[in-house]
């Protein structure tokens, strides 16, 4: 595979705050009668806050949500994510995604981290990963959340390279077909690989060096 740039998926990929968004939403999804476990939470990886909660309500049997209702159900998921976010450190990174960003690095692969959170910066201060990325496009610089590519591209414009020359490293469905959808190399790692649709999957992030 040819590739100039890698771009990664942040959730469930650098770090594993899957757990944590599991638990947030599965307190708002109990206040609701609404059932939900870890097979429903898999259909909101990569997928942006408010589309998740629209996920959620599909076995929703209670009386009409306001909109106002919504948005203060969003910004509760939100505030317990993010208190549960607090104890992250560096520890929470593996040694083997740590070594692989640096050995990018030094091969000459520009990177970037391209996720649909909007917690991203706090994410990644958190866990001191930041230091290794030449961009980040995340939640806040998007319309539009993973299937849709605005997120990949946005992180393509932000290295300065073509989409045909960066590599997406992703652990959803939806971002896989964010990969395709912007024309760029994929690669699945979790859950993604079932589907089989990504161009490569691996096992563990240091993989990556031997594609
Ligand atoms: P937030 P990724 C995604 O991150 C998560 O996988 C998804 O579960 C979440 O709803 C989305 O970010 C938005 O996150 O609520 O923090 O803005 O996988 O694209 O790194
Ligand atoms: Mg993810």
């Amino acid at each position: 595979m040819e590739f100039k740039a890698v771009i990664f998926d942040l959730d469930g990929v650098l770090v594993f705050t899957d757990k944590y968004h599991f638990l947030a939403w599965k307190k708002i999804a109990d206040e609701l009668d609404i059932p939900f476990d870890e097979k429903d939470n898999d259909r909101l990886r990569g997928v942006g806050r408010a589309e998740s909660l629209d996920i959620i309500l599909e076995k929703y049997t209670g009386e009409e949500l306001s909109s106002e209702k919504k948005a203060e159900l969003l910004e509760r998921k939100n505030d317990i994510y993010k208190e549960q976010l607090k104890n992250m450190s560096p520890s929470d990174v593996t040694d083997d995604v740590r070594n692989t960003l640096k050995k990018l690095h030094e091969r000459g692969y520009l990177l970037s981290v391209g996720s649909s959170s909007k917690n991203t910066a706090y994410i990644l201060e958190r866990t001191d990963l930041g230091k290794y990325f030449d961009a980040v496009a995340d939640g806040t610089h998007i319309t539009r959340t993973k299937p849709d590519p605005e997120v990949f591209l946005k992180a393509a414009e932000f290295l300065k390279v073509e989409p045909e020359d960066c590599l997406v490293i992703e652990d959803a469905d939806a971002g896989i077909e964010a990969a395709i959808a912007a024309g760029m190399h994929s690669a699945a790692i979790g859950p993604a690989r079932q589907r089989g649709r990504a161009e490569a999957c691996i096992g563990k992030i240091s993989d990556i060096l031997s594609l």
